[in-house]
């Protein structure tokens, strides 16, 4: 076994905090709170600030997820949303799923030119007798909930990102961490040149009432395949919301994390009596095990909460962030624990 208890540090985010690193942070994850809303990547202040809203005024877990999503969603300069990098023929095409505290929910996958995936996800799971609608299907339902039909041009750091990629127009996404370890980094998650540097946004919430519900919305990793989907828009493999157990949510290499059904293997985890840190370093491990040569090349990276409020997060490599709000904390998570 070879992963690392990682120091981590705690930058300021949106609201004031204090310093703290993964020590604390691991005794914190042992203290209950409720409410409690989890999302991934130093970019979580933004749904977070949007969720807590909703949260501290006694809202539902479900509503909160979704305007967090939302809030993400807007920011054009982050890789979520519309302002996302493409895929290799120069579209965006997005995804997400929501998940509430009676195990309905709903996803969009491969959806264009609509800019809030999330909420559409939720119509689908509110509207239909379905779950997942792909495509040119996603759209015109979209369309038909009164949606608006977005441009379909790209943002800035988009069309200098996918003009940079059309040089050697090699597949080859990044672990984040490279992005991370960039002296230029402006917290949280920023770019020198203002954009976000990670494509997928999880959200988990745990609300007053106890229940627990979540979200997670992605343009996908960039310069994919035209038709590629993650695991984010996936029930079970990008998130998943068990409320008798908890809820988990995954980023990084879509394809690895469906291979094992990652978020639902975390809450299966966590059923069977694990915390949710130790739910998710061993699904971590289960991804790892398959083919550790192969596992050094590509990242992934769960969050996790459990009934009581309890938190955890395990990541493949180390430059996985995640952000943390209840009562009285606000802060970002820098560098998580990580196998290697
Ligand atoms: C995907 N899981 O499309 C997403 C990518 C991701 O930060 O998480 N990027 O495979």
């Amino acid at each position: 076994m070879q992963h690392k208890s990682r120091r981590a540090f705690i930058k300021t985010s949106f609201w004031s905090v204090p310093l703290l690193n993964l020590k604390r942070f691991r005794s914190s994850a042992g203290i209950a709170a409720q409410p409690l809303v989890l999302s991934t990547w130093d970019s979580g202040p933004i749904p977070n600030e949007a969720a807590w809203k909703i949260l501290n005024a006694g809202g539902k877990a479900i509503d909160a997820v979704e305007q967090g999503g939302i809030a993400i969603e807007d920011v054009i300069s982050c890789c979520v949303g519309l302002g996302g990098n493409p895929d290799r023929d120069g579209h965006v095409t997005l995804d997400a799923c929501i998940m509430d505290e009676k195990a309905n929910c709903g996803g969009v996958a491969f959806l264009e030119r609509i800019k809030h995936p999330v909420s559409v996800a939720r119509k689908v799971m509110e509207n239909t007798p379905h779950v997942l609608l792909v495509g040119q299907g996603a759209q015109q339902f979209a369309l038909s909930e009164g949606f608006p039909l977005e441009s379909g041009e790209l943002s800035e750091s988009a069309e200098k990102a996918y003009k940079n990629w059309l040089i050697t127009s090699e597949y080859k996404p990044q672990k984040n961490i490279e992005l991370n370890q960039k002296e230029n980094i402006k917290p949280p998650g920023k770019m020198e040149d203002g954009s976000f540097n990670h494509d997928t946004m999880g959200t988990i919430a745990l609300d007053q009432n106890g229940d627990l519900s979540g979200m997670c919305t992605t343009s996908g990793l960039g310069f994919k395949m035209r038709g590629r989907v993650g695991d984010s828009p996936i029930i079970g493999s990008g998130l998943f919301v068990d409320n008798e157990v908890g809820a988990a949510v995954a980023t990084g290499q879509g394809e690895e994390i469906i291979r094992v059904a990652g978020s639902h293997l975390v809450v299966e985890f966590m059923r069977d009596g694990l915390t949710p840190q130790e739910a998710c370093q061993k699904t971590v491990e289960r991804i790892v095990r398959r083919d550790k040569t192969k596992a050094k090349d590509f990242q992934a990276c769960f969050i996790a909460i459990n009934k009581k409020g309890e938190m955890g997060a395990f990541a493949i490599h180390p430059g996985f962030n995640f952000t943390v709000t209840h009562e009285t904390s606000n802060h970002v998570v820098t560098d998580s624990m990580s196998y290697f």
